[in-house]
């Protein structure tokens, strides 16, 4: 049954996946094994065929569409189960910056890992980051920048979570982003896609 429900979101079908998922749940499986052994394994597989370029984003979109499904349905008993999430990533666009594409994509790829996702959506400013960050014991704090003008936010969101005393480690990414650049501007993190991005903040967690 786990392997039917990596088979359903590798090929995207989200109520195929749904359908596991209310099957596996009425059979009595445990929402985490369910999570751990189901979507969570097929979403890295889908990170390996991205990284690949094995399959390209609109498969990624669609079958993180289907795995967002199958959450919303674990979700509930998970909560219910008091299932800890691996960690807290509080994700917005940077200040001025309106595309949010990746951003999303991002979030969608670390809420398929287990983390629990704040997303601030998109022009955020760094005191928004800073509030969502304490509010609620974010592990990470995750910016996404498409355009070269908004990238120098990131710098002025990494200097202002320091001036505020926050220790929470900052992950950058989006095109125009360099690891260099990241480096840099002093954030803990940075990686060139989402799949890196997850293995990015399971790094900074560890
Ligand atoms: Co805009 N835009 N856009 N745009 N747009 C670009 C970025 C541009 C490269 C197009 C071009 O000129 N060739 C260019 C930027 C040039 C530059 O700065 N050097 C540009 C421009 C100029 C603009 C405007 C200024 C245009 C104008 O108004 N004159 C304007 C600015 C608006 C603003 O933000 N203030 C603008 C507006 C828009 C739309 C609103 C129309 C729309 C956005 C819609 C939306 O997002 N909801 C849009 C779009 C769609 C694009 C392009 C065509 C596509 C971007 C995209 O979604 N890619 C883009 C051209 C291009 O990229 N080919 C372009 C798909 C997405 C999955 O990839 O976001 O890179 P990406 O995310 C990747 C990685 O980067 C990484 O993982 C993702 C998956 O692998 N990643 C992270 C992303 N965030 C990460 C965070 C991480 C880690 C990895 O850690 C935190």
């Amino acid at each position: 049954m786990f392997q039917e429900i990596q088979d359903a979101l590798l090929k995207g079908s989200k109520a195929d996946v749904e359908a596991l998922v209310d099957k596996a749940l009425a059979e009595g499986v445990p929402a985490e094994r369910i999570l751990n052994e189901g979507l969570i394994p097929g979403m890295e597989a889908l990170g390996v065929l991205f990284k690949n370029n094995e399959v390209f984003i609109p498969e990624v979109l669609v079958a993180a569409r289907a795995m967002n499904a199958g959450l919303t349905k674990l979700e509930p008993v998970l909560v219910r189960d008091k299932v800890k999430p691996r960690g807290v990533v509080v994700i917005g666009t940077a200040k001025g910056d309106l595309h949010d594409i990746g951003k999303n994509l991002v979030g969608m790829m670390l809420k398929g890992a287990g983390y629990r996702i704040v997303d601030l959506g998109i022009d955020v400013a760094p005191e928004k980051y800073i509030e969502a960050a304490r509010a609620e014991g974010a592990g990470i704090i995750a910016c996404s920048a498409l355009l070269t003008t908004t990238m120098a936010q990131m710098k002025v969101l990494i200097e202002a979570v320091r001036a505020a005393g926050l220790k929470t480690p900052v992950i950058v990414g989006g095109a125009p982003v360099t690891r260099e650049y990241a480096e840099r501007i002093g954030a803990e993190g940075y990686a060139a896609d989402a799949s890196g991005a997850t293995e990015e903040v399971a790094r900074l967690l560890a």
